[in-house]
């Protein structure tokens, strides 16, 4: 059986999307020179929601200028006076919140119960965050007189396209630098939006400037020889792209990439604390989140108990219309990623892993995927190693911490992990010998903008958040 999906009118309609989109440039919205534009489409049931502008090398150039241009102005400005635009930009996404987080799970597919109680309190928290960093650069420890970078170079993807955007352009103002944000070409409105927001603020032109387009755009940007800083969010093939373009330059940058993240439950866990832990680790966001808890680890004397009660609890969840504030799962984010994530769960069954997900109805239209369980995986398979970015989890078993920490360990990534136990020592040894850059216990998929992210290995480098964050946009 399936349904058809049409989006909530009343919810529909507190955002007001304009059927095409300019560049943002020198802060006016402007047609991209060469003239070409692509759709974005709802995920959910493929509506066409706008036409948007392919950005291209000369306006590449243009934005880059103007971002120069800006720069000599912005960083010249007191620190209390950049915190007061960040305060005000803070403030206006609180007040536009329902819109922005309705636009959100429209461009995105997610459920709107994340979007509102999720991204848009954790998008405003990093710009009041970061506000309060502006005027306390001189007395944080990096000298007297820490210098930002000068143009900030910004290429982001489509998982959590506000909250990226906040983490890379709220530091970024804070020390003085100026920013040409490109957003992923299957979630362009909202960066759009916060053109809008930084219009609204009074923000002084050029010191925000957002190109939407694709990854031609993103490589014309990071290429650019009058880019001082090059931020990063997305695939670790793309970063290792990057990372080569900036070699043998004086451009600066920091990576955050992808993950495969062991969420290892010990036998003395609470089970129902666990398995919440484990649905909100690998199905919030469907997946689609580098930090995902995508293998669970569990300890051997549980693992009936534990998978017995998480496919109940699978059961449970409700995918569908992003805009119901009772979905659990909505669409996946675009035809190319579902493509991806269907291949290794067949890749899955082929090396012989078993295959189970709880009977779901799933729409005719837009883009779905049930939430899936993989049980007898080991270390060597697919579904072990690379990263789904999908609603699906790979379950292995440990008999020892040691083990558990040998197997958490294998994979090329390094970004994040889980640890449940109520053992206070365990924690501590296993944080300590786990190669993850955030390790958290007895939770999951916790953020917070004072607390620096980011990852070990092919997960990347540099770290974003907290004042660690800073230092990738300032000279010390
Ligand atoms: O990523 P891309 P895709 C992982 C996840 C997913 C896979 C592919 O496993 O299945 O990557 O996703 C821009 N120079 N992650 O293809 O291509 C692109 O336009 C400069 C994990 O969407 O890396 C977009 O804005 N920029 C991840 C952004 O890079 C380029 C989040 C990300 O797209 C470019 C997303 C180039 N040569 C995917 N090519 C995470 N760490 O959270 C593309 N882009």
């Amino acid at each position: 059986m399936s349904f058809e999906y049409a989006p909530a009118p009343e919810s529909r309609a507190v955002v007001d999307i304009a059927p095409s989109y300019g560049l943002f440039i020198d802060g006016e919205f402007t047609e991209a020179a060469g003239g070409k534009v692509f759709k974005t489409v709802s995920p959910a049931n493929e509506e066409v929601l706008s036409e948007v502008a392919q950005a291209g090398a000369e306006d590449v150039e243009r934005a880059v200028r103007a971002a120069r241009k800006a720069f000599e102005k912005w960083s010249a400005l007191p620190g209390a006076e950049r915190a007061k635009y960040l305060f005000r930009i803070a403030r206006i996404i609180q007040e536009r919140f329902r819109e922005l987080a309705v636009l959100e799970s429209l461009d995105n597919g997610k459920p709107i119960r994340e979007s509102r109680d999720s991204d848009l309190p954790l998008v405003a928290a990093h710009f009041f965050y970061y506000a309060g960093w502006a005027d306390k650069l001189g007395h944080a420890g990096y000298g007297a007189d820490p210098k930002p970078l000068g143009v900030a170079g910004q290429v982001i993807p489509w998982n959590f396209p506000l909250l990226m955007l906040a983490w890379k352009i709220a530091p970024a103002l804070a020390c003085g630098n100026t920013v040409v944000l490109k957003p992923a070409e299957t979630t362009p409105l909202s960066a759009l939006f916060f053109a809008d927001i930084c219009r609204q603020a009074g923000l002084p032109k050029g010191v925000v400037n957002i190109l939407t387009g694709d990854g031609s755009t993103g490589a014309e940007l990071v290429a650019h020889p009058d880019v001082n800083k090059v931020a990063f969010t997305g695939s670790t093939e793309v970063g290792k792209a990057i990372a080569r373009t900036v070699a043998g330059t004086d451009k600066k940058l920091t990576l955050e990439l992808g993950g495969k993240a062991a969420n290892i439950v010990f036998d003395d866990a609470p089970i129902d604390q666990a398995v919440e832990g484990i649905v909100n680790g690998i199905f919030f966001n469907q997946g689609h989140v580098c930090c995902a808890g995508s293998r669970l680890l569990v300890q051997e004397s549980v693992q009936d108990e534990l998978l017995a009660a998480l496919k109940r609890r699978m059961s449970t969840l409700r995918v569908g219309d992003p805009l119901d504030k009772n979905t659990d799962i909505g669409a996946i984010n675009s035809a190319e990623q579902l493509a991806r994530i269907k291949a290794l769960a067949d890749a899955g069954e082929a090396e012989g892993a078993e295959r189970w997900a709880p009977s779901c109805e799933l729409p005719d239209a837009g883009y779905w995927f049930a939430p899936t369980l993989f049980t007898g995986v080991t270390q060597a398979h697919r579904i072990a190693q690379e990263e789904i970015f999908g609603p699906v989890l790979s379950v292995l078993t440990f008999r020892t911490p040691e083990e558990a920490v040998a197997k958490a360990n294998n994979t090329p990534y390094g970004l994040s992990a889980g640890v449940w136990t109520e053992k206070g020592s365990r924690i501590l040894w296993m944080a300590n010998k786990l190669r993850a850059g955030i390790v958290w216990s007895n939770t999951f998929n916790k953020f917070d903008p004072a607390s620096p992210f980011g990852g070990y290995k092919e997960s990347g480098f540099g770290r974003e958040g907290g004042r660690h964050g800073l230092e990738a946009y300032l000279d010390v």
